[in-house]
């Protein structure tokens, strides 16, 4: 049997394999993290490793909170918090390529729901500067289409009558920071690097909402004292596979449990408003802005948009992995005219950014065959992706009386996909903090159609889905988002995805695509963020 990664092991692992070069004993934490799941491990993880390693402050080391599992604490408290980056890729040649980082910056992990008290204290500890979060869009008990925190989320409700155990991110946050005002601490910022449009804002929202609830006086302290940065994060992530975990221990020559693998691009955008410093995070090639609304925009419509539409036609069509899917011709064309011209005539505008690089550079990441992403991975919780990915961009469009087919395609491929079953007559789990009420909704637009006089039944249907407020919010009350959310419905639901997909490349488009920039321009002006540690 290999022997385990741990603080002894990393001195003989091989000269090939990048780890922290500074000294872990004189670490001390001052960021605490919440979720620390594979997605903080290959971004945040790493950078302020890569910061710690240029500029020896070693200030920033992570304590990791797990809010529910144990399984990341199990796996890394024996490896001494450390674990490996893998980076892959291909190389021009057409061959594999993986390069391979230790990172050393967690320090320790917990888990909240085995004693939230000690994470309230690490909250209100002195040396702690910045709590982070990446408990993904579910984690913030928030309504999807409005932002607002959801009042009757079980763990929001146990949490105001729980203070010393509370469940959510939003009660253990406001708990520690009480904890924190009460001992007289110093400023603190908490950074969301969660996929949510304004997810700083979002943040500070629903921490002062509830606040407010418990102590108004705890309110005016955090908005004195605390600061919110938004912040933009791309980087494929997907989950580790038993086989990466047994290729990277034959490279290193120790096993290491709890690994993580992604692509080398990482593009990190960060308001630069840290209440009590942050580290050197321009080591890792992170970007510092004084607004980062324009890039969250530009990530969540022409990143996360198209990645959930691949998902859902892709799921649709018994497609196991998004690589596969975006391969597949029609919807490779489909990806690229919605990109092209139903999505990045919304974004224009954007500093130094050429929006023709960056959707060829997507459609070049999706398909890293290296890197195969199920479909199933990214069509969990589409009830709380959609509004920043999709609807917003719909929103957008209708505004300016522009064509939105395409969008109602994908937005129809999610309600589609949330039957549970694909073209091949396989059955898949829908994963949704809000299956139940989406299950219902589902059955009551089928009943409303059967009632419906045929030709109208399409857009009862329709009609009944939009309605559901927690997602589509006002878009429900839009005939024209309706009449194609029907159409598009229809035609899956009679025809199937290949022939939707032949539809709306086929009809003429209404609105003109913006012009190709060229590959000199495009080389010019794409900002070619820094691969971690390449
Ligand atoms: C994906 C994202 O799982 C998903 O929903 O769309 O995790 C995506 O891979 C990242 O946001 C890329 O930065």
């Amino acid at each position: 049997m290999l022997e385990r990664l741990n603080t002894e092991s990393l001195t003989r692992l091989p000269a090939d394999v990048e780890k922290p070069p500074y000294d872990r004993s004189r670490l001390t934490p001052g960021i605490v993290h919440l979720g620390l799941g594979a997605f903080h491990r290959a971004h945040q993880a790493v950078a302020t490793d890569l910061a710690m390693t240029a500029t020896q402050d070693l200030s920033w080391g992570i304590l990791g909170v797990s809010l529910r599992s144990a399984a990341t604490r199990d796996a890394l408290t024996p490896q001494d918090g450390l674990y490996t980056l893998a980076l892959r890729d291909t190389a021009p040649g057409g061959e594999p390529r993986e390069q391979l980082r230790v990172v050393g910056a967690v320090q320790r992990v917990m888990v909240a729901e085995e004693d939230p008290n000690a994470v309230l204290e690490r909250i209100a500890y002195p040396q702690t500067r910045i709590v982070s979060l990446t408990i993904t869009e579910k984690g913030y008990s928030h309504e999807p289409a409005t932002g607002h925190l959801r009042w009757d989320d079980p763990d929001i409700l146990h949490d105001l009558d729980n203070p010393i155990r509370p469940r959510s991110a939003i009660g253990l946050l406001v708990y520690g920071l009480a904890l924190r005002r009460e001992r007289g601490l110093p400023p603190l910022t908490l950074l969301s690097c969660d996929n949510l449009q304004a997810n700083g804002d979002t943040l500070r929202s629903l921490v002062l909402a509830f606040a407010l609830r418990i102590d108004a006086a705890l309110t005016g302290w955090i908005d004195k004292h605390c600061t919110f940065p938004n912040s933009m994060v791309d980087r494929i992530v997907p989950a580790t596979r038993d086989e990466d975990r047994a290729r990277i221990a034959q490279r290193l020559g120790v096993e290491d449990a709890w690994p993580v693998v992604g692509e080398p691009y990482l593009n990190w955008v960060i308001e630069d408003k840290f209440a009590a410093g942050r580290p050197a995070w321009e080591a890792a090639g992170a970007t510092f802005v004084t607004n980062a609304a324009p890039y969250e925009r530009l990530k969540l419509r022409m990143v996360n948009g198209p990645h959930s539409a691949l998902a859902y036609l892709g799921g649709l069509l018994g497609i196991a992995t998004i690589g596969e899917a975006a391969a597949l011709p029609a919807l490779r064309g489909f990806l690229d005219d919605m990109m092209r011209c139903e999505i990045a005539p919304t974004l224009k505008g954007i500093p130094d950014v050429g929006l023709e690089g960056y959707r060829h550079r997507f459609l070049g990441r999706v398909v890293n065959p290296e890197l195969p992403q199920l479909t199933r991975q990214v069509a969990m919780d589409g009830s709380q992706k959609l509004p920043q990915r999709l609807l917003a961009t719909i929103r957008e469009r209708l505004r300016g009386g522009d064509d939105i087919r395409r969008l109602a395609l994908a937005v129809a491929a999610w309600l589609h996909y949330l039957r549970g079953v694909d073209e091949t007559g396989a059955r898949h789990s829908i994963q949704d903090p809000l299956a139940a009420p989406l299950a219902k909704l589902l059955a009551r637009a089928d009943v409303a159609a059967r009632a419906a006089a045929p030709n109208q039944a399409a857009l009862r249907r329709a009609m009944v889905l939009a309605g559901y407020r927690p997602v589509f919010g006002d878009l429900g009350k839009k005939p024209v988002f309706i009449a194609a959310l029907a159409a598009q419905l229809e035609t899956l639901r009679e025809h199937g995805v290949l022939h939707a997909l032949q539809e709306v490349a086929r009809e003429p488009q209404a609105a003109a695509p913006i012009a190709d920039e060229g590959e000199a321009a495009v080389a010019a002006s794409v900002r070619e963020p820094a691969g971690v540690g390449a």
